[in-house]
């Protein structure tokens, strides 16, 4: 006789049921040609809330996947007509790497020699045909968390701790391409800012008050221009890169900023805290992203020399 056991532990029931609000955000797509094979996978799928799409084929599925680039795992059977398997996971690793999208390959041909060719062209696991409905659900969610877990660390590694802004790593690797573009026309202004008598106001107000100053920076920068990339370079520096702006365009709104942020103070319990800022702007692109940024510092340095408080550029 059969003895029929139950094959989750209550912790990983537990997991499952945290996991499903996450789940109703994620697209999969299921990439197979028999539509009974399609439709079981679908229900399994539903079952845990997952946004199912389907296709019948490679070519159908890379239509899909460019009309849903937001499709986080692809299920792909491997004997298709049209396109194979094979042939869809190569195509896609041209596009989207392990850490934006997780790829299970699966058949019912004879294992082995499939499953390893999968995982080499790209296939971040496999499955074998027919599966246990709790092999695929385990399969799928491990390799969700893995992506989950990538792009953690990436944003963690972009991030600075204290005001959450993009740290002077990102700055570049964005910065680069934004110059790239520059350089083949595409207007852009760089500004570098830095808070006034910041050491004093350490010393009258408190450490804690000067971290505080920093967050409300954070969050005035966010907000002025969340179109835009802005980073904390370090200290009490920042910086603000402004693709499609002239000279002028740029100057004036960094002159906007520094005026809401003369305005805008913020309370450390009873005290209100107020600071100024002074800015160098600058969209002479000179031979680098990093000669820009200096320029831009120059100028600031002007600034503070003119008695703080202003915009020069
Ligand atoms: P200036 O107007 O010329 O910029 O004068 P300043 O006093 O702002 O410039 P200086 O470079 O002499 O001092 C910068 C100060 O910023 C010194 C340092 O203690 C403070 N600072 C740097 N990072 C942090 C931080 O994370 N938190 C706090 N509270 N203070 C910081
Ligand atoms: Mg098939
Ligand atoms: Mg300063
Ligand atoms: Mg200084
Ligand atoms: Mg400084």
């Amino acid at each position: 006789y059969v003895v029929k056991e139950s094959r989750f532990s209550y912790a990983y029931a537990v997991k499952l049921i945290q996991r499903l609000s996450l789940n109703e955000h994620i697209k999969v797509l299921v990439v197979e040609d028999s539509t009974t094979a399609r439709k079981y996978l679908r229900t399994l799928l539903e079952q845990h809330l997952f946004q199912v799409l389907e296709a019948e084929h490679g070519v159908q599925a890379l239509d899909v996947y460019r009309a849903h680039p937001d499709i986080r795992l692809i299920i792909t059977d491997y004997n298709m007509p049209e396109m194979d398997g094979f042939e869809l996971v190569r195509q896609i690793r041209t596009q989207s790497d392990k850490s934006d999208l997780a790829i299970i390959g699966l058949s019912s041909m004879e294992k082995g020699a499939l499953s390893a060719k999968f995982i080499k062209n790209g296939a971040n696991d496999f499955l074998q045909k027919p599966f246990f409905p709790e092999e695929l659900h385990c399969r799928v969610i491990h390799n969700l968390e893995s992506i989950e877990q990538i792009q953690a660390l990436n944003e963690a590694a972009n991030r600075d701790y204290l005001t959450n802004l993009y740290n002077r790593r990102y700055l570049y690797s964005a910065g680069e391409e934004l110059y790239k573009s520059a350089q083949q026309g595409r207007p852009l202004a760089v500004a570098v800012m830095d808070i006034d008598h910041f050491k004093s106001f350490n010393d009258s107000y408190g450490h804690e008050a000067g971290d505080a100053m920093l967050v409300h920076m954070g969050e005035l920068l966010s907000e002025s221009f969340s179109r835009f990339v802005t980073a904390r370079l370090g200290g009490e520096e920042f910086c603000v890169l402004l693709p499609g702006l002239s000279q002028t365009q740029a100057r004036t709104l960094m002159d906007q900023f520094r005026l809401r942020f003369e305005d805008e103070g913020v309370y450390l319990g009873d005290n209100y805290l107020q600071a100024t800022i002074s800015i160098g702007v600058t969209s002479y692109l000179g031979h680098s992203l990093d000669s820009m940024l200096h320029h831009a510092d120059e100028l600031l340095y002007r600034a503070k020399e003119m008695g703080r408080n202003s915009v020069v550029g």
